[in-house]
């Protein structure tokens, strides 16, 4: 395998699409040590799925290096309910940055997979090599085709232009600036949610979807920021490049974990009229240790890390205000 460890953020202009989303949010903190210029576009300016308001933010800004963050995205019930927009969105938002990327002269551009991109029974720990030999998870196939479209660019252009595109699928990630909306969120922050509400009402038990059984692993949102600019500096090949922890735990353990971050003492409850996803997704994370990075943060550590952020920020923000 062919690495650069040439490639400097320093004095650059880096573009970080979808600035105020999870990842996004995180990759602005991590910049900060860089020395570069974070360009940023609020949703308002540009629409990313409309090429000629990008085309001319393009022209203005010019970015030189690229963190494509910006996606539609959210847990298994978001995904499995709305599969035209998580399809359409991220086709349109990974075909248009692609190309203006390329159009533009861009450095280097990183673009953000997923590890649902991987066929649903995939041997576990999933190696990079098992995409696209295998049926997808039905729950979130649509959004999966979409990132696999995003990954088939960066190599496309790759090889016609020389553009120095790299992909990279985390696994489920989690921490300050996640999704806690019940509805739309993945597990983590929806569990994180359920257990504050439920220890304020003091309620008997603690509704958990599908059976408890499903594995997933759970990388830290800071975690995957600094791994990803590693990846930036010291990466640049067609192949794409699995980031996670290589730990996973079934939802029922993740589930008893949160009850105690957040010191909720009730029961789980199970609904099995909700669906269980894919039974297990772990990365094999081994090409990542060999280029010389691993994750950091200890999940029970993260978690506790999530919870004094969204304590902070979503239940304060939530509290009405007070009578004057
Ligand atoms: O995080 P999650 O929504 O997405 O759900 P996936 C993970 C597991 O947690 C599933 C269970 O088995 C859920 O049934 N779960 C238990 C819950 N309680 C809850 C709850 O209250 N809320 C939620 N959301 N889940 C997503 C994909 O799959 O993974 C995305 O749909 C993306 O496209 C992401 O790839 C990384 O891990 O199943």
């Amino acid at each position: 395998m062919h690495n650069s460890t040439s490639y400097t953020l320093r004095n650059k202009r880096v573009w970080v699409a979808g600035h105020r989303g999870l990842v996004g949010s995180a990759l602005v903190r991590r910049l900060q040590d860089e020395g570069c210029e974070i360009l940023s576009a609020s949703r308002a300016q540009v629409d990313l799925r409309a090429p000629e308001q990008l085309e001319r933010w393009m022209r203005e800004r010019k970015p030189e290096a690229v963190f494509v963050a910006a996606a539609r995205v959210g847990g298994i019930y978001a995904n499995d309910s709305r599969p035209a927009e998580f399809i359409y969105d991220n086709l349109m938002i990974a075909a248009n940055v692609v190309e203006a990327a390329c159009r533009h002269g861009v450095e280097k551009l990183l673009m953000l997979g997923s590890s649902c991109i991987y066929p649903r029974l995939a041997p576990q720990p999933i190696s990079e090599d098992a995409l696209l030999s295998g049926p997808l998870e039905p729950t979130n196939q649509w959004y999966a085709i979409a990132k696999i479209a995003g990954i088939k660019l960066c190599q496309a252009y790759r090889r016609q232009h020389g553009s120095d595109f790299i992909s990279v699928m985390p696994t489920n990630l989690y921490g300050p600036g996640d999704n806690f909306d019940l509805m739309s969120s993945h597990v983590m922050p929806a569990l994180m949610a359920k257990a504050h509400d439920a220890k304020l009402r003091r309620a008997p038990s603690l509704e958990v979807w599908g059976t408890g059984r499903p594995l997933r692993e759970f990388m830290y949102v800071d975690d995957l920021a600094d791994g990803l600019v590693f990846l930036m500096r010291h990466y640049s090949d067609e192949p794409i490049i699995n980031i996670g922890t290589g730990i996973d735990l079934p939802i029922g353990e993740l589930a008893a974990m949160v009850c105690e971050v957040v010191g909720f003492r009730g029961r789980l409850r199970f609904d099995t009229s909700k669906p269980d996803g894919t039974p297990r997704k772990v990365m094999d994370v081994s090409r990542l240790r060999e280029l010389g990075w691993q994750a950091r943060t200890p999940l029970r550590q993260g978690l506790e890390q999530t919870y004094r952020w969204y304590v902070e920020h979503i239940v304060r923000e939530q509290r009405p205000a007070a009578v004057a």
